[in-house]
Formats: C-alpha cells, sequence, structure tokens
C-alpha cells in the first residue's frame, strides 16, 4: 500500500508528479493532503535524483482549494490563521523554495488554496477545459495561500482584484491571454505535453536553473542594482558546477551537453 493516502506518486526519468487523488471532492485540500504534498516536496529538496516536479490532479478537477465539508467539522474557535500557517503555507513557501523546476498540469477546476497552488508553482500548463476562480468571496472569506501575491503581479492588480472581488471564471482561453498560465493544451494532451517540458528541465543543468529560481524569487522585491548583484553573486556559484565545466566543453566540442544536475 502506498504510503500517501490523498495523493498518488510516480517517481520516474528523474521526475515525480504527484496526482491530488480526491477525484469525487475535485482534489479539495484536506490537512492531509497539504501534509503529504509538504512531505513530497521536502523528499524533492534532499534527493539528487529528483531534477522536476509535476503536480496534477485526478479526474476532473485540478483542485477547489479549501474541502469545505473539512472546514465544517472543525471546532468552533479554531483559528484560521494557524490553520493556514499549519497547512498552506508551507506547502507554497516549500514549491518557492524548492531548487528545482515545478510544474502545475492544471487539468480542471482550479479555486481558492488550489489557485494558490498552482501559482506557486513556476510554470502553469492547462488543459482547454480548465477553469480558474479565486473563490473565496463566494463563502465569505479573503483571499489567501499567496493568491493576492501572485495574481496581481501576473495579470495586473486591476484584474486581480475583478477576479477577487467577482469570483468570475476565468476559461483555460482566457487564462493564457491573461498571462495566468503559460501553455493551453487539449485535455487528452496535458499530461503528455507536460511530461516533454518535464523531461526537458530534468535534463537541464538543475542547479542553475535552481539559482535562477532564486534569482527571481528575490527579483520581485528588490531594485534592478540589488538584482544584479544578487545575479553575480549566484552566477560565481553557477561557474563552479560540474554543469557549467560540461556545458562549454560541449559547446567547443560541438555535441549536445549531458547535463547531470550538479
Ligand atoms: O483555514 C482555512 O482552511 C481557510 C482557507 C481557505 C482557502 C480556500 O480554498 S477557500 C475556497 C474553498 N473552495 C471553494 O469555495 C470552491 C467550492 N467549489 C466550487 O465552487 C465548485 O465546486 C467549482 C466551481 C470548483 C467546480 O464546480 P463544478 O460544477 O464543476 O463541480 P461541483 O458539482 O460543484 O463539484 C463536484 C463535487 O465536488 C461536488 O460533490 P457532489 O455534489 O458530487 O457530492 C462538490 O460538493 C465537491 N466539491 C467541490 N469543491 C469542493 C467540494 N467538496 C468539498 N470542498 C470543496 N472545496
Amino acid at each position: 500500500m502506498s504510503e500517501y493516502e490523498t495523493v498518488l506518486v510516480d517517481h520516474s526519468d528523474s521526475i515525480l508528479t504527484i496526482t491530488l487523488n480526491r477525484p469525487e471532492r475535485l482534489n479539495a485540500l484536506t490537512d492531509t493532503v497539504a501534509r503529504e504534498i509538504v512531505a513530497l516536496l521536502k523528499q524533492a529538496a534532499r534527493a539528487d535524483e529528483i531534477r522536476c516536479l509535476v503536480i496534477t490532479g485526478a479526474g476532473k478537477g485540478f483542485c477547489a482549494g479549501q474541502d469545505l465539508e473539512a472546514f465544517q467539522s472543525r471546532s468552533e474557535g479554531d483559528s484560521i490563521r494557524k490553520h493556514l500557517e499549519k497547512t498552506y503555507h508551507p506547502m507554497v513557501t516549500r514549491i518557492r523554495a524548492l531548487e528545482k523546476p515545478v510544474i502545475a498540469a492544471v487539468n480542471g477546476a482550479c479555486a481558492g488554496a488550489g489557485l494558490g497552488l498552482a501559482l506557486a508553482c513556476d510554470i502553469r500548463y492547462a488543459s482547454d477545459k480548465a477553469r480558474f476562480l479565486t473563490a473565496f468571496i463566494g463563502i465569505g472569506l479573503a483571499p489567501d495561500s499567496g493568491t493576492t501575491y501572485w495574481l496581481p503581479r501576473l495579470i495586473g492588480p486591476a484584474r486581480a482584484a475583478e477576479l477577487f472581488f467577482t469570483n468570475d471564471r476565468v476559461d483555460a482561453a482566457a487564462a493564457e491571454r491573461m498571462g495566468l498560465v503559460n501553455r493551453v493544451v487539449p485535455a487528452d494532451e496535458l499530461q503528455a505535453v507536460t511530461r516533454e517540458l518535464a523531461r526537458r528541465l530534468a535534463q537541464a543543468p538543475t542547479k542553475a536553473i535552481g539559482l535562477g529560481k532564486r534569482a527571481l524569487n528575490r527579483s520581485l522585491d528588490v531594485s534592478f542594482e540589488e538584482a544584479l548583484d544578487y545575479e553575480a553573486h549566484l552566477q560565481e556559484v553557477a561557474a563552479r558546477t560540474q554543469d557549467f565545466v560540461e556545458g562549454v566543453t560541449a559547446f567547443t566540442e560541438k555535441r549536445p551537453p549531458n547535463f547531470v544536475g550538479k
């Protein structure tokens, strides 16, 4: 029996694929789902043989946010703040801190904290059946799970405000137009097309990708001069990797590089 109750896990071709597996609830998040995702992110951070992650959903949904039945069964007086700090914050911060590429393959409805999960990923590919909604206002909550951080940065503050305040659904084509997703593909091709990208990224110089991710994370909140300074600092690190030596050698020998992620 798998050690995970709520997610399916596949590790092959240096890619770790996490499939949220509560299809009857559109993969809504419970504490167990969040805990299992965090455990896998910790494992991915430690394992050199994992060089790319894919997060997707089983069935017709990607993730419908907090499981509202589980929410209702919480004890009165339980602090939402504590719950967020214990469950969703570790999930999204670990995705951002993981120095490996993380792709969301958004196969269907993506709402609330599920949107937060997708937005924390580096790249989003979506099925043409995917739709996005902030959801929070629909149940009288303010936005959380990092959505107020990512959404305005990706689609602009006015559009973000509109989506938060109206809870309008955004179909896949509109999501692509506004920059919410990188690419939309027919539903039956989503996993294969995502896998193709994941394979490419898993064969890329993982350390350089990780350093690039670190710089991108930091670039969101610093001046141009600070960004330049940080890039120069990280480049010193990248230039000491085995993959840098291999990249330059392969170029001069006129052959494809064989990057090992070190
Ligand atoms: O401390 C904290 O936890 C606070 C943090 C909160 C973070 C949040 O995420 S708040 C936002 C929570 N999410 C929502 O409010 C979304 C609720 N769901 C929907 O609005 C709709 O389901 C969708 C628009 C996402 C999809 O609609 P549709 O028509 O495709 O599917 P459906 O028929 O509504 O759902 C299918 C089933 O999934 C259905 O169950 P049933 O009737 O077949 O037995 C539905 O109840 C279930 N489901 C969908 N979303 C959730 C859910 N069950 C539990 N929790 C859900 N979030």
